[in-house]
């Protein structure tokens, strides 16, 4: 179990921006934009290269549910980012896959 399983589950606090029957958001702990959230399935799935096609409405569900957020956000018109990151070479830290909300600033490009 990871400590997001501990969010979804109350057991530890989270600043909860969304929550559905599929999905939750809350704000990272360490943002790295004014606007950073984290976008994440109720369903454990460790890695983006766990899913399988049952995971399809799930995911599809997320992309639709992220833009509500930023713009819930205020952030959806001047632009934003989505990120998975999946495992060491992105930096996951946690395997629990969680699709990165950030925005209220310029964002660079290549990421570092
Ligand atoms: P990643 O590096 O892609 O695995 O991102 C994991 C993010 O999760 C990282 O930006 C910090 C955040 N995070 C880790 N633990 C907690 C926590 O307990 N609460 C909250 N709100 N965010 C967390």
């Amino acid at each position: 179990m990871t400590i997001f399983t501990k969010i979804i589950n109350k057991e530890i606090p989270a600043t909860i921006v969304y929550e559905d029957e599929h999905c939750l958001a809350f704000r990272d702990i360490h943002p790295q934009a004014p606007v950073h959230v984290l976008l994440i399935p109720k369903k454990a799935i460790p890695t983006l290269n766990d899913v399988s096609p049952a995971d399809q409405l799930l995911l599809g569900h997320m992309l639709l549910v992220a833009p509500r957020i930023a713009s819930q956000e205020g952030i959806a018109a001047d632009g934003y980012r989505l990120v998975f990151n999946t495992n060491r070479d992105a930096g996951q830290t946690v395997a629990h896959i969680h699709l990165h909300i950030l925005g209220g600033r310029a964002l660079g490009w290549p990421p570092g």
